[in-house]
């Protein structure tokens, strides 16, 4: 090396070892060059021990830059062949959560930025475009598929978003996830301000968790949507008609804006599917014929039927005097001298009622 003469080194880390830092000591023509390196995990692009959405957004960030423009980072040519592209993501996906989760407080998972008081909320009516709100469906028969798509609202300069839906697996189990509706053709809320959205990351690891991540491409900040949009369609089956209880919540949900600025959203929704009583018996008859009294009604599919009896029409229900099962749509008894009321339920084989009454005096 020459006396006075300017030399530039650089460092490039690999993924088994990069470097932490080095120091050049000495002056003149004799240099010594000392490095430090640290073991790391591949894909982990912001050195916090975990792949996740944070890693995902820088990985976005440099989508399809090759090795001549002036943002080019060799961290991320996974596959290194100058370009970052699919083969990239394949094997960014491949390290999809590999290392351990950063602890609230003690890392990135602490931020508070322009998503604060963001939501995200499930809407049962997936077949209509647009967020309906609905949250709360009839038990379904098991096998039943279930669309569910999910919401976020009040966003602010999204970019990026990582969300888990936490449900019973011995209730409903996870089928598929899109980023559309396809049923709709409602588009990605990272899309419609003009964006590339990239990598689609579904995690069904742990039971009864389901966790997503997209990001947009790109660092423009103008195609980062605001307000309400969709995040995900899922569709799950049942495997038990008996959910009366919130059967889908939201786990740890997380909004990147496009400055890298994660906030942890609090205002979660959730979505039920509830047993709901039969509807009651319709057309209820009564009439007496010779020295009996008869009851006929319409057919309730799935149901057996209550018969309830009174001397006073006001007392409080459900009445003492039952006959219960009735597997028919009629009923007769002996008359009696005494003045009678009735009405009659609808029993599935769970124990939901609901009635409709007729009364009858002699
Ligand atoms: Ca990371
Ligand atoms: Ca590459
Ligand atoms: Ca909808």
């Amino acid at each position: 090396m020459n006396y006075e003469q300017d030399y530039y080194a650089k460092v490039v880390p690999n993924y088994t070892a990069p470097v932490k830092g080095f120091e050049i000591k000495g002056n003149g023509p004799a240099l010594e060059w000392n490095f430090t390196t640290e073991q790391c995990l591949e894909a982990d692009f912001n050195f916090d021990g975990y792949v996740d959405a944070a890693d995902l957004q820088l990985f976005g960030d440099h989508w399809h830059l090759i090795d001549t423009d002036p943002l080019w980072d060799p961290l991320y040519d996974l596959m290194p062949d100058g370009i970052i592209d699919a083969a990239d993501l394949q094997v960014f996906g491949d390290h999809w959560h590999e290392g351990t989760p950063p602890k609230s407080g003690e890392g990135g998972k602490d931020g508070k930025g322009p998503n604060g008081n963001a939501g995200i909320v499930f809407d049962l009516d997936a077949t209509t475009y647009g967020n309906q709100n609905l949250t709360c469906i009839p038990s379904q028969p098991a096998g039943t598929y279930i669309r569910v798509d999910v919401y976020c609202t009040g966003v602010q300069n999204l970019d990026t978003y990582e969300f888990e839906v936490i449900y019973d697996p011995t209730e409903i189990e996870y089928v598929t996830a899109t980023s559309t509706n396809p049923i709709t053709f409602e588009p990605n809320i990272l899309t419609t301000n003009g964006g590339t959205a990239l990598g689609w990351m579904i995690d069904t690891s742990t039971p009864g968790v389901l966790s997503i991540a997209y990001t947009l491409t790109g660092t423009d900040t103008t195609e980062a949507p605001e307000g309400e949009g969709l995040v995900a369609d899922i569709v799950f089956q049942t495997l038990t008609t008996e959910q009366d209880i919130p059967t889908l919540t939201f786990g740890d949900v997380y909004f990147y804006d496009s400055f890298g600025v994660m906030d942890i959203i609090t205002n979660k929704g959730t979505a039920k599917f509830t047993t709901l009583p039969p509807d009651p018996p319709e057309n209820v008859i009564i009439y007496i014929n010779s020295d009996s009294v008869y009851i006929t009604w319409d057919t309730v599919p799935g149901c057996t039927y209550n018969l309830y009896s009174s001397t006073d029409p006001y007392a409080t229900k459900p009445w003492l005097d039952v006959v219960t099962g009735i597997n028919d749509t009629s009923w007769s008894a002996p008359l009696t001298d005494e003045k009678k009321f009735y009405y009659v339920t609808a029993v599935e084989s769970q124990p939901t009622k609901n009635s409709s009454k007729k009364r009858q005096s002699k």
